[in-house]
């Protein structure tokens, strides 16, 4: 810390919803270290308040973290939330040992787009179809944004990027589609514009038992913003552009560009090009859950009978 001194008092704070974490206290600051706009911080509110609403205990629930800016979630959300920060792409991993060391374990993981679909997607893939018990958010903000802002698996057509300065001619990956083929059972997608729709996705996922999946669209200005306008993907309909370089137009740009689940199945794939549908894709309790099945097989194993 700088001999400056604590640039924000460190004792913890009244409210319940005020971010606080172990690692802002030793950091003597309660200020997020995101760009200012940056949809995270909403992100580790949620988390926060979630929390403390369903006055969850914090150690059934480690946090398992990936690799991005993401990461420093690490410094705001709930001061008593069980945190592990992981190698890029390996969080489903870590959970997946978390969760079979020691099942009454409910691990939460934080992903980025990147993260999760490009050096993690083999490990999502397989939690998803293994049905381990846990809840995965994945925060799509269409870019690297840690490492400068390189195109992502999901960056949208036609955007521009660091590493694609004129646009990008790729097909994005769609996170919900994966994590439906690849077998999770409670699958969704909302952005961080619907904040009490967040709110109920992840506790219903808290509640569910297997592996469920949240998409959640989160801007990142500094690096996809700041490149691209808001009429991206529209631009030969001679609609007119924006920059997109405040956290207030992305956040516009989001709420435009979102389609609701049930509005969606009216539209054809051209309607639907470039935009993010929202809503909930699956919720399935039957499929049996990874951890209680293997158990079953530690006893057969044991030569007890469990049927
Ligand atoms: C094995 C490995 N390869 C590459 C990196 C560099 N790296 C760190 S974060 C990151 C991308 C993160 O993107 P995303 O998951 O979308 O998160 P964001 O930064 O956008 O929040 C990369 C490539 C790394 N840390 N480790
Ligand atoms: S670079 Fe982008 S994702 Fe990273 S903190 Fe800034 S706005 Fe957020």
């Amino acid at each position: 810390m700088s001999d400056l001194g604590p640039r924000y008092p460190t004792e913890k704070p009244d409210h319940p919803y005020v971010q606080y974490s172990f690692g802002g206290n030793l950091y003597g600051s309660y200020n997020s270290l995101f760009c200012a706009g940056c949809g995270y911080g909403i992100i580790g509110h949620i988390f926060t308040r979630v929390f403390e609403d369903e006055k969850l205990d914090h150690k059934l629930y480690p946090l398992i973290i990936g690799i991005g800016c993401y990461t420093q979630i690490v410094t705001l959300a709930h001061h008593k939330a069980q945190k592990i920060t992981t190698l890029h792409g390996r969080a489903p991993a870590v959970a997946t040992g978390v969760k079979m060391a020691n099942p009454i374990l409910k691990p939460i993981v934080f992903t980025g787009d990147g993260d999760c679909l490009g050096i993690g997607g083999n490990h999502f893939i397989h939690i998803c179809r293994r049905n381990v018990d846990c809840t995965i958010l994945i925060f799509n903000n269409s870019i690297y944004g840690m490492t400068g802002g390189q195109s992502a698996p999901t960056t949208l057509y036609g955007a521009k990027s660091t590493t694609t300065p004129y646009k990008v001619f790729e097909e994005r990956s769609d996170a919900v589609k994966l994590a439906l083929a690849a077998g999770a059972t409670y699958v969704a997608r909302t952005t961080v514009a619907h904040p009490r729709t967040l709110m109920k996705y992840f506790k219903k996922a808290l509640r569910h038992k297997g592996t469920s999946v949240i998409e959640v669209i989160t801007p990142c200005l500094t690096y996809f913003g700041s490149k691209n306008l808001d009429n991206l993907g529209a631009e030969d309909l001679d609609i007119p552009g924006n920059k997109m370089d405040t956290g207030g137009k992305m956040i516009d740009w989001i709420k435009r560009n979102t389609i609701r689940k049930n509005q969606a199945k009216f539209m054809d794939e051209d309607e639907l090009f470039n935009r993010y549908v929202i809503g909930e894709f699956r919720y399935d309790t039957s499929k049996p859950e990874y951890s209680e099945v293997y158990s079953k097989i530690q006893k057969t194993a044991m030569g007890e009978d469990w049927k």
